[in-house]
């Protein structure tokens, strides 16, 4: 291990890799996959391979120091300034509306630019006490997932234990693209494994193609398969009665749904062929069988519903709380460990808590003068990734809204700002980092020291609730002391600096049973398939065979998931990643470019009540008709029509936890 440093990955990334990092004399630090961690197993996915040891390491493509605009908003023109006028200036403008307007007046919106615990977690304290609105993160991503599982299961983020498919026959992948948005679970967990591998997926991605069965429904349909796949486990006698009677309420209510959703009525929903249907059900059934579910299932208008109606399958089959057996959202790893993530983000910091705005409304309501004074935007590039693109952007170029970003990287969002504050990166300081799928923790170590005068986003709220004048001792803590803490609550035995030589830990060596004493913490106790809390949120009671209705006019559903070039939108502003991804396009089929009359390689204009954008057009087979596939992730400002496909996402709330339906996003699609 000589000139090797042991870290961790802190992507919103379901992978949470090991990574080394090579110290070289004359040379920029070498960034690689830890040979002995568990999930890299010595490589890093092919983005991070270049981008870490390309532009994340690369200072003349980072912000060096803070800027305060002096040209138009979004022009991009600033001017060098110093942390203490920079923090001046934010202070000053802060307490101004604090008392003339209220906290509530100032709004921040965060996500996951990186997932590690103390740059994620700890900035929430500042804007808790401070009582500042906040756009809800998981609005833009996996709410309606979170409210339906919560209702059902009692909680969406305790699922399966990866390691526990060594006990499976069946493996379910539903909604969910592990090739590109976990690619070392693709490659070890689904690829290499004995058990037997189902994609449910409008695409056909190549997690969908190496598996044994693909059941490539029309999105929007699931629901009808889960039903049209619960008729047929019944019929094969595979409903495990037992299980039902113990751990479940409301199977009775759900009995003569099942019974309408015969294999040729589900083959009539969903365009999947019966045949498919019925094996997919024999192979469920051999179990113990692994449902995943995807955050891309439920990012479509009745996303709520399709995760309960997909939840039904593990509940009905007893396939739950043995070894092999189980249900996957994702899993809040630090939680398990015993990390008081309340406190680290300050909930109890609360006197009087602001709004909570979803992002659905979020271009709207900022463009009301009245309501938001100030946007504070960290940990996130709306302006990339958020919906409404076009209206955003006339949101954030308002002259009266005192706008601050804090990014590594100069981003279309920063270009807003009236003061831009630069970020250290994960190779610049010390932290605590974790998967959401694997049950793993990590440390995070400190290569360099932080580019330019940036610091790690947890120093920059220090300082700002210094400069602005507040007390709170919380909100003054320091990193040494939070990282110590974390690691007497993880209760490990070693310390930190253990953790960094071992670079990560196991919550446990043999899989985590979840569920085996089949207690949910729903108010029953039991598995609520039929939810009086629903039924309160006038939600319907239980999951209902729904299905989307079929684009009109020709429009096409356009689908744009994770891209396996990008993160979210890190990484479009690495030259090597954009030359690897080549330009921006859509993928059709043939028969619907015949009948638009596109050719493979035209330009073709996608639009909307939105907005309206022009990408290379690709014919391919293997795309549904009537839909159409564009990867996330790109930069507007790096594009030469200077916006990416969220200018055509349409702020439709799903039906639960007001969150994004980016998945059912129409378009009308026409040659250019
Ligand atoms: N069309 C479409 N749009 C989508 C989606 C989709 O499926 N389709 N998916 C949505 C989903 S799931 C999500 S989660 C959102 C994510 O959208 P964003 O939250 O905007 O995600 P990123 O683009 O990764 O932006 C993270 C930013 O954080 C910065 N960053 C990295 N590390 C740090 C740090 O330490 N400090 C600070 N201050 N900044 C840092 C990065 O440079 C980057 O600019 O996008 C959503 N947008
Ligand atoms: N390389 C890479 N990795 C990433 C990210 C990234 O941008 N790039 N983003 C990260 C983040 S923030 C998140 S939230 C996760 C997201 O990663 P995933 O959970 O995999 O979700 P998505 O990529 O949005 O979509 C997954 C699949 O859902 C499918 N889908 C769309 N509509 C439907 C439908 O109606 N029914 C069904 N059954 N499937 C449908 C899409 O076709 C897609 O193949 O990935 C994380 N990892
Ligand atoms: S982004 Fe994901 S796959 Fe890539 S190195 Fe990080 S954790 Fe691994
Ligand atoms: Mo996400």
């Amino acid at each position: 291990m000589k000139n090797m440093i042991r870290t961790n990955c802190p992507r919103d990334c379901y992978d949470g890799c090991g990574m080394l990092v090579e110290i070289r004399d004359n040379a920029a630090p070498r960034i690689l996959g830890d040979p002995d961690h568990p999930v890299s197993r010595g490589r890093l996915c092919s983005k991070c391979a270049i981008a870490y040891n390309g532009v994340w390491q690369d200072p003349t493509a980072r912000l060096n120091y803070p800027l305060r605009r002096i040209g138009n908003k979004g022009e991009a023109k600033f001017e060098r300034v110093s942390w203490d006028a920079a923090l001046e200036a934010i202070a000053t403008n802060l307490n101004r509306i604090i008392e003339r307007d209220g906290a509530e007046a100032i709004l921040h919106t965060h996500y996951s630019g990186t997932l590690s615990l103390l740059a994620y977690k700890f900035p929430d304290r500042f804007f808790n006490h401070v009582g500042a609105s906040v756009v809800d993160p998981d609005s833009i991503c996996n709410a309606a997932g979170h409210v339906a599982w919560g209702l059902q299961f009692g909680n969406s983020v305790k699922g399966f234990d990866p390691r526990t498919s060594k006990d499976s026959s069946c493996i379910v992948v539903w909604g969910a693209n592990p090739s590109h948005s976990a690619p070392h679970a693709h490659e070890h967990w689904l690829v290499d494994s004995p058990a037997k591998v189902i994609v449910v997926d409008p695409i056909r991605s190549e997690s969908a193609a190496s598996a044994d069965l693909h059941l490539q429904l029309r999105p929007g349909s699931d629901a009808a398969l889960a039903y049209g796949l619960l008729h047929v486990l019944r019929d094969m006698g595979k409903f495990d009665q037992d299980y039902i009677d113990a751990h479940t309420l409301g199977a009775d209510e759900i009995a003569s749904t099942i019974d309408s959703c015969n294999p040729q009525w589900t083959h009539a929903q969903t365009g999947v062929p019966v045949e498919s249907i019925m094996r997919a059900a024999e192979l469920y059934a051999a179990g113990p069988a692994l449902l995943w579910c995807g955050q891309g299932l439920q990012r479509q208008p009745t996303g709520g519903n399709v995760m309960r109606a997909v939840g039904l399958l593990p509940s009905l089959t007893g396939n739950v709380g043995k070894p092999g057996a189980g249900f996957c959202y994702m899993n809040y790893t630090p939680a398990f460990a015993g990390i008081d993530l309340d406190t680290l983000g300050g909930t109890n910091l609360v006197k009087q808590a602001g709004k909570t705005v979803s992002h659905m409304d979020l271009a709207v309501r900022l463009a009301d003068r009245n309501e938001f004074k100030a946007m504070l935007s960290w940990n996130t590039n709306p302006l990339a990734s958020a919906a409404d693109q076009g209206a955003l952007r006339t949101a954030f170029a308002r002259e009266d809204l005192f706008t601050v970003a804090i990014d590594c990287f100069p981003t279309d969002t920063t270009a807003y700002a009236d003061i831009v504050l630069p970020a250290a990166s994960f190779l610049e300081f010390d932290d605590v980092t974790f998967s959401y799928f694997h049950l793993h923790m990590g440390a995070q170590a400190k290569v360099n020291e932080p580019v330019g005068e940036s610091l790690p986003n947890q120093e920059i709220f220090r300082r700002l609730a210094a400069k602005m004048g507040l007390t709170e001792a919380a909100l003054f803590e320091d990193d040494k002391t939070l990282i110590d803490r974390m690691m007497t609550e993880m209760n490990t035995g070693f310390d930190f600096s253990e953790l960094k030589s071992r670079g990560h830990f196991y919550l446990s060596d043999e899989p985590m049973p979840m569920y085996a004493d089949g207690k949910f913490e729903t108010p029953s106790g039991k598995i609520e398939i039929a939810s009086q809390a629903a039924e309160k949120q006038g939600l319907p009671r239980t999951p209902q065979p729904f299905v989307d209705a079929p684009t009109q006019n020709g429009r096409l559903r356009l689908l744009t998931p994770a891209s396996k070039w990008r993160l979210n939108d890190s990484y479009a502003n690495d030259p090597h990643i954009a030359e690897q991804s080549g330009p921006a396009n859509v993928r059709l089929n043939g028969t619907d470019a015949a009948r638009i009359g596109v050719s493979d390689g035209a330009q073709l204009r996608l639009r909307n009540e939105s907005g309206a954008i022009e990408l290379v057009a690709r014919i391919d087979n293997d795309v549904l008709p009537g839909t159409a596939v564009s990867y996330k992730g790109r930069w507007p400002s790096l594009e030469g029509n200077a916006m990416n496909v969220n200018v055509v996402h349409t702020p439709v709330k799903t039906d639960m936890g007001e969150s994004s339906s980016v998945h059912a996003t129409e378009v009308i699609a026409e040659p250019v």
